[in-house]
């Protein structure tokens, strides 16, 4: 079938919480490749950047704080129906609420509340298409990191 890609990133939390090779494994037993993965410090700009949509939310400057916290762990991962089956494979965004209706979720099992929800995925065909293009680029060798220290 059709194989589609999606961003997934775990947040500072996740990587501090040693949850990588768990959450790696979800991913791969959930019929996922990983074709790229990084680890990276993100700066304040990158994470502004990144997020933009949400700049006007209350929320903003805690979210740039949080992930500007540690190293985050990104991943291009590729499946049928990959931006979608992520989405739902991590949960709501709320992970105390994940804990409650989505207790398999990733976010259920390393997210702290809405705040701190320890992954990211892309929410759309276009968000996807942006975010990858975001921390890697095309070339003839496939999706390369964007940038010389990734
Ligand atoms: O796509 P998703 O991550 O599930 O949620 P968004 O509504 O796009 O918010 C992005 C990001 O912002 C969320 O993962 C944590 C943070 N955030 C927050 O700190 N507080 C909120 N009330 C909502 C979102
Ligand atoms: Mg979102």
């Amino acid at each position: 079938g059709f194989k589609e890609k999606t961003l997934a990133m775990i947040k500072p939390d996740g990587v501090d919480g040693k949850y990588v090779d768990d959450i790696k494994k979800i991913i791969l037993d959930s019929g996922f490749i990983i074709t790229q993965e990084i680890e990276r410090q993100l700066d304040e700009d990158t994470v502004k950047s990144f997020y933009a949509e949400h700049a006007s939310k209350s929320f903003f400057s805690n979210l740039v704080q949080y992930m500007t916290s540690g190293p985050v762990r990104i991943m291009v991962i590729e499946k049928e129906n990959a931006i979608a089956d992520w989405r739902a494979l991590i949960g709501p965004t709320d992970a105390k609420k994940a804990k409650v209706t989505h207790p398999d979720s990733v976010r259920a099992l390393c997210g702290l509340n809405s705040e701190r929800n320890c992954v990211h995925g892309s929410d759309s065909p276009q968000s996807a298409a942006i975010e990858i293009s975001f921390f890697f680029q095309k070339s003839t060798l496939g999706f390369v990191p964007t940038h010389d220290e990734l």
